[in-house]
């Protein structure tokens, strides 16, 4: 087995990519490196010490974007999850990032890390960031994307992509802090992220996510 992903299981940029490699039937081992205290060795994958990156023979890479492009174009005929063409692939890049960019900064780095990251440290969780993120910054974000799913079955094309998997991969951690997208008001988001959850992809992730989760959860100090 050549391929090696860097980072831990509850990162939703390394869930990203680990769902893409499964989509893709791409197999891998995972190695654990903390996004704090990390080896020293591990600033020769990535100076900016971000999970994740992998080694894939001689090359090492970081970033799960990055990552899962380059996966990409070396397996052209693996299942493709970047669209089929140039405007499908622009769409995909867009949501992408507005997940990574957007979204996360609310679901992990505000209520997970709050809720479950805090606590495993003996550090308070701020309650008034989590009710913040969660009623007052996320609904402008979910109101846009639930508009551009509408009623479709994925967010860009007839097919699964990496759109539809970065989004999945910030509500499996705003979902682990305890909170689900209220379905009455984002039906469709709501339907999707089930959809997703479904997949064996996804299920075969799950497990061990909530080991992990049990062994790290505190009660908030
Ligand atoms: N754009 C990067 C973001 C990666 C990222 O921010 N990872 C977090 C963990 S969820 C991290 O390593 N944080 C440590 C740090 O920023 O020092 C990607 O997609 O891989």
């Amino acid at each position: 087995m050549s391929l090696t992903v860097y980072g831990v299981p509850l990162s939703p940029y390394v869930r990203k990519l680990r769902l893409c490699l499964a989509e893709k039937e791409l197999d891998y081992q995972l190695v654990i490196v903390l996004p704090f205290d990390q080896p020293t060795w591990f600033k020769d994958f990535n100076p900016l010490g971000r999970i994740p990156a992998i080694k894939d023979g001689d090359l090492t890479l970081a970033d799960s974007s990055v990552i899962c492009q380059y996966l990409e174009e070396k397996y052209r005929d693996l299942t493709p999850l970047l669209g089929k063409t140039a405007e499908q692939h622009a769409k995909v890049r867009w949501l992408e990032k507005y997940a990574d960019y957007e979204l996360a900064p609310l679901t992990t780095f505000a209520i997970f890390q709050q809720r479950i990251i805090n606590p495993s440290m003996d550090n308070p969780c701020d309650e008034n960031i989590v009710i913040s993120a969660l009623n007052e910054k996320l609904p402008i974000y979910f109101n846009y994307l639930e508009k551009i799913l509408g009623n479709a079955e994925f967010f860009v094309g007839d097919t699964l992509s990496l759109a539809d998997l970065a989004f999945a991969s910030q509500m499996v951690n705003m979902e682990h802090a305890g909170e689900l997208l209220d379905a009455q008001r984002w039906p469709n988001l709501a339907a999707l992220y089930m959809r997703i959850k479904a997949r064996p992809s996804m299920e075969n992730l799950w497990q061990g996510e909530q080991k992990i989760l049990s062994s790290i959860k505190r009660v908030n100090p």
